[in-house]
């Protein structure tokens, strides 16, 4: 298939071998009450993209194609979490801190959870991760390689950290990568913008960007 008006030059790729990423649509980030919110985020910026991921990842499931969705996500005795990490920002609220949704980004948890308009359904892969980069310490590199898969499409939030961090790391282990602009958002919409800007430049340099009707036209035909 080859979605032509994804930039900066058609983007060809084969359902069979490509699967559609969503990064940490998790309720830590778009619900009130979450890490988000607590390091003093707009989370309604965030949860504008919701329908727009849904129509995508309803029409993906239709073509058969392989959904992974990533949660960022600690064990409960935080020793994946390094103080690096930990102590970084000003939250309110640290990684691992009791909030309005459990504790905050720790597996299993309530706010942990995929929100419900996007949850998994059986058969999807959930990858747990604990940095911002999907690839950092999970087995997603292996279970892509043994599924075929050679092209990812991204969506999720947010844009400029884990995003972007995700599809540099698939980029740098050879996967051909398109991020659907309207499925993506950052609580800053200038880091958004430029983050978008910054993977198609070049050439292509991380990867491809197209938008969510463009793709969905495409996927009408399958
Ligand atoms: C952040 C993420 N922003 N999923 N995580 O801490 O982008």
């Amino acid at each position: 298939m080859q979605l032509n008006q994804a930039q900066p030059f058609p983007y060809n790729f084969d359902l069979k071998s490509t699967a559609l990423v969503i990064i940490d649509m998790q309720r830590d980030f778009i619900e009130p009450g979450g890490f988000g919110e607590t390091l003093g985020n707009d989370v309604a910026l965030l949860q504008a993209i919701v329908p727009a991921c849904q129509a995508v990842l309803q029409a993906w499931r239709r073509t058969g194609g392989l959904v992974v969705h990533t949660r960022e996500a600690h064990r409960a005795d935080l020793s994946d979490c390094p103080p690096a990490k930990l102590n970084r920002g000003k939250p309110d609220l640290r990684i691992g801190d009791m909030g309005a949704m459990g504790r905050i980004l720790i597996s299993g948890e309530p706010g942990n959870q995929i929100i419900p308009a996007l949850a998994p359904v059986p058969g999807e892969v959930v990858i747990d991760k604990p940095g911002k980069g999907a690839f950092y310490a999970t087995p997603l590199h292996d279970l892509l390689q043994q599924a075929g898969i050679t092209h990812l499409v991204f969506m999720g939030v947010t844009t400029e950290v884990c995003v972007q961090t995700s599809m540099r790391e698939a980029n740098d282990r050879g996967y051909d990568c398109l991020l659907l602009e309207d499925c993506t958002e950052s609580y800053f919409p200038q880091f958004k913008a430029a983050a978008v800007e910054m993977m198609r430049a070049q050439g292509a340099i991380v990867g491809w960007t197209a938008t969510s009707d463009q793709l969905l036209a495409l996927l009408q035909g399958c």
